[in-house]
């Protein structure tokens, strides 16, 4: 199935459906979304952009307390390659509805909620949607920004997001570092992003992303960090990968606690990514970080343990809800938040008989 998830698109399969040898499965994914190097993808389903060039896999799950296993892969636009690391919050939006429609999962009652466990990382989250008959309701009154009108609401609880691609909270184990000159936080809270401060890059990060897209030379300095970064994070040489992002972070314009541009990596996001947002939102909390000076954080409440961030990015805002432990202002249990989804496209989809001949 094709399906929009919270402001991605993807290509949703049953692991059952798919090659069981990796390598095999991997060539045909390429194949379906066209990403053997065309930055284009005209010979496949990919819409040669990183949110619209995405593949969720979805099988039963093996892990207790969870109903259904939830691999997401990028597949990277213009390059001959996949890349299984990073999670990806928007799509797995989708997940839920993706099992009902599929037959993987049966549901009754009003709303249905499916624990999803996620591959890539080893986390968890419930997702929440409104039923009918079974299946999935697409039509509501939810609205996020980044999507054209109104959908049904998916709630989406995380747990312990902490670490999922580099093992660790704040992967090179300081809050706050310098990488050829520029203050950096990196955090790992569902998503590796390294959050920096615009300023320092002689941006105000209020610039359109088609502007910082054009701007070559703030590329080059942000490649230059990430590279460091990545390896400070100890993921490895990131070069052909698709993490960590780069979260630019200023003071916020409009009533929010950040104002945020992130390039994912390369390419600057026209929001921010599910996760990205999560860890964003985590650097901006810690007192020690390089961009907590810019937040404006909700009074806090010493009983009440959920703190409501609101990350504003080029299109609008996306708001997320914190879970902290009981008298701790930064020690994170998990991320509450609101994405819509819908079933685009159901049907086979071809790859050439050399790539695979099928199950
Ligand atoms: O951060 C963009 C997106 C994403 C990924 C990216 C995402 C997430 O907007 O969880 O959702 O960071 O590549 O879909």
């Amino acid at each position: 199935m094709q399906m929009r998830g919270g402001s991605s698109k993807g290509v949703y399969f049953l692991a059952s459906d798919l090659p069981a040898d990796i390598m095999t499965r991997n060539n045909v994914l390429k194949w379906v979304m066209g990403a053997y190097g065309d930055p284009r993808q005209i010979d496949g389903l990919g819409g040669a952009d990183p949110l619209t060039s995405k593949i969720a896999i979805i099988d039963a799950s093996s892990h207790d307390g969870c109903d259904i296993d939830y691999t997401f892969i990028q597949a990277l636009v213009g390059q001959d390659d996949l890349d299984e690391t990073p999670n990806c919050g928007n799509l797995l939006s989708a997940v839920g509805a993706f099992a009902l429609e599929s037959g993987l999962l049966k549901r009754d009652g009003d709303t249905a909620h499916i624990d999803v466990f996620m591959t890539n990382s080893g986390n968890r989250c419930r997702l929440s949607f409104p039923i009918s008959d079974g299946l999935p309701l697409y039509d509501g009154d939810a609205r996020i920004d980044g999507v054209f009108g109104t959908s049904a609401p998916v709630m989406c609880h995380y747990a312990n997001l902490a670490g999922s691609a580099s093992g660790s909270l704040w992967p090179t184990g300081s809050k706050r570092d310098d990488f050829l000159g520029f203050s950096a936080t990196c955090v790992d809270n569902g998503m590796p992003v390294v959050a920096l401060r615009a300023t320092e890059f002689g941006i105000s990060g209020h610039e359109t992303p088609d502007a910082l897209n054009a701007n070559g030379d703030l590329k080059q300095k942000l490649e230059a960090v990430r590279l460091l970064a990545g390896d400070a994070m100890g993921l490895g040489d990131v070069a052909d990968k698709a993490v960590p992002k780069m979260c630019l972070v200023s003071a916020p314009v409009n009533g929010g606690t950040i104002h945020t541009r992130t390039f994912i990596p390369k390419i600057c996001h026209k929001a921010i990514g599910v996760l990205g947002a999560v860890s964003a939102a985590t650097a901006a909390i810690h007192p020690d970080s390089a961009i907590y000076d810019f937040a404006t954080l909700p009074q806090s409440d010493e009983n009440d343990n959920q703190k409501a961030l609101t990350i504003e990015h080029p299109s609008g805002v996306f708001d997320v809800t914190l879970t902290l432990a009981s008298g701790s202002d930064f020690d994170i249990l998990g991320a509450g938040l609101l994405r819509t989804a819908r079933l685009l496209a159901r049907g086979e989809v071809f790859v050439p008989k050399s790539v695979w001949k099928g199950a």
